[in-house]
C-alpha cells in the first residue's frame, strides 16, 4: 500500500469517529460547501440561457416597421412631380405667355402692360400684301379664371368686312386656332375634337357695325357665340381688337401653368364692294389651318 493511500484511509477514520462524537468541529462547514457551490453554477446557465433568445426575437419587429413607411412614400412622390414636369414635349414653333388680367374690353391694351409679341409673320397671300401698312400686326395675351384674353393691334390700310356669320373669313377678321387638350394628342397632325378654329369680326362695314363670333372647328359644336365679348376701334390705318374668349367656348379651364395650342392671326380683305380672302398674317410663321402640330403653345402665369 502506498503511502498517500494509507493517509486517506486514516483521515476518513478520522472524520467518522469525529462525526459520530457530534463534536463542534470547524472543518464540518468545509464539507458543506461542496455541495453548494454546483447550485451557484446550475442558476448561473439557466439565467444566461433563457435571456438569451429574447433580444432575437425583439429586435426584428422594430427593423421591419421602420424601412415601410419612411423611404416609400418620399421616393415616390419626388420622382413624379419632377418627371411630368421635364417630361412635357414642346414643338418648337412659337411659344406665348398669357399673363393673369382681368382688362376693359374696350379695344385698346393700354392697361395689359405685358409681351407685345410679333404676329407680321405672312401664312397666307404673300403677293396679295404689298407691305406693313397693308398688313402687320402685334398681340397681347391674358387670362382670368372667366376668360381668355387676347388684345391685337393691326396696321390695315383699308377697311373691310361685309358678312356675318361663316362668310366672316372674306373679310378683315381675327383668327384663333386654340388646341384645348394639348398633350392628350400632341403628335396627331389633322383637326378633331379639342381644336378650334374661331373667327373674331372687328364689325360689318366699320368697327362700329355688328361683331361677332363664329366657331369653324370643331364642326359639332361650329356657330355664333355671343357670349364672347369683342372691343373693337379704328384710327390712322390701325385696327385695334380686345377680345374675351369663355373658358366655355373652348371647352377646357383656366389654371396657372396650363399650355395650350396657340395660332392666333389676322386676315384682310381691302375691297370696299366685295368679299375676298387676300392674306394673312399670324404670329406663328409655321402656321397651318388643319395640322394642329403646326401651332405655337401658349402658358398661363401669374
Ligand atoms: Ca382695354
Ligand atoms: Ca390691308
Ligand atoms: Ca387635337
Ligand atoms: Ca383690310
Amino acid at each position: 500500500m502506498k503511502k498517500t493511500s494509507v493517509t486517506h484511509m486514516l483521515s476518513i477514520g478520522l472524520i467518522l469517529m469525529l462525526t459520530a462524537c457530534q463534536l463542534p468541529f470547524t472543518s464540518t462547514s468545509t464539507i458543506v460547501m461542496p455541495t453548494q457551490t454546483p447550485m451557484i453554477i446550475v442558476a448561473t446557465q439557466e439565467a444566461t440561457a433563457t435571456n438569451t433568445p429574447e433580444p432575437p426575437t425583439e429586435t426584428p419587429i422594430p427593423f421591419t416597421d421602420t424601412p415601410e413607411p419612411t423611404p416609400t412614400e418620399t421616393q415616390t412622390e419626388t420622382p413624379t412631380v419632377t418627371l411630368t414636369k421635364t417630361a412635357l414635349p414642346s414643338r418648337g414653333n412659337a411659344w406665348f405667355y398669357a399673363n393673369y388680367i382681368t382688362p376693359t374690353i374696350d379695344g385698346y391694351w393700354d392697361e395689359w402692360g405685358n409681351t407685345a409679341y410679333n404676329c407680321g409673320y405672312v401664312v397666307y397671300g404673300k403677293s396679295n400684301r404689298s407691305g406693313t401698312d397693308d398688313l402687320d400686326a402685334s398681340a397681347r395675351f391674358g387670362w382670368d379664371w372667366n376668360y381668355f384674353y387676347i388684345a391685337m393691334k393691326i396696321h390695315d390700310d383699308t377697311y373691310a368686312q361685309h358678312e356675318l356669320g361663316d362668310a366672316i373669313w372674306e373679310g378683315d377678321y381675327m383668327d384663333i386656332l386654340f388646341d384645348s387638350y394639348l398633350y392628350d394628342d400632341f403628335y396627331y397632325p389633322d383637326l378633331n375634337w379639342d381644336d378650334y378654329q374661331i373667327g373674331i369680326s372687328p364689325g360689318k362695314g366699320s368697327v362700329d357695325g355688328e361683331r361677332e363670333a363664329v366657331v369653324w372647328y370643331p364642326r359639332g359644336v361650329s356657330g355664333s357665340r355671343a357670349d364672347v365679348l369683342i372691343g373693337a376701334v379704328r384710327e390712322g390705318g390701325i385696327t385695334r381688337m380686345e377680345v374675351a374668349i369663355p373658358w366655355s367656348v373652348l371647352n377646357t379651364y383656366p389654371y396657372q401653368g396650363a399650355t395650350f395650342g396657340f395660332a392666333p392671326s389676322f386676315s384682310d380683305n381691302d375691297n370696299t364692294s366685295s368679299s375676298a380672302q387676300e392674306s394673312m398674317v399670324s404670329c406663328v410663321p409655321s402656321r397651318q389651318l388643319t395640322n394642329p402640330t403646326s401651332w405655337g403653345e401658349i402658358m398661363l402665369i401669374y
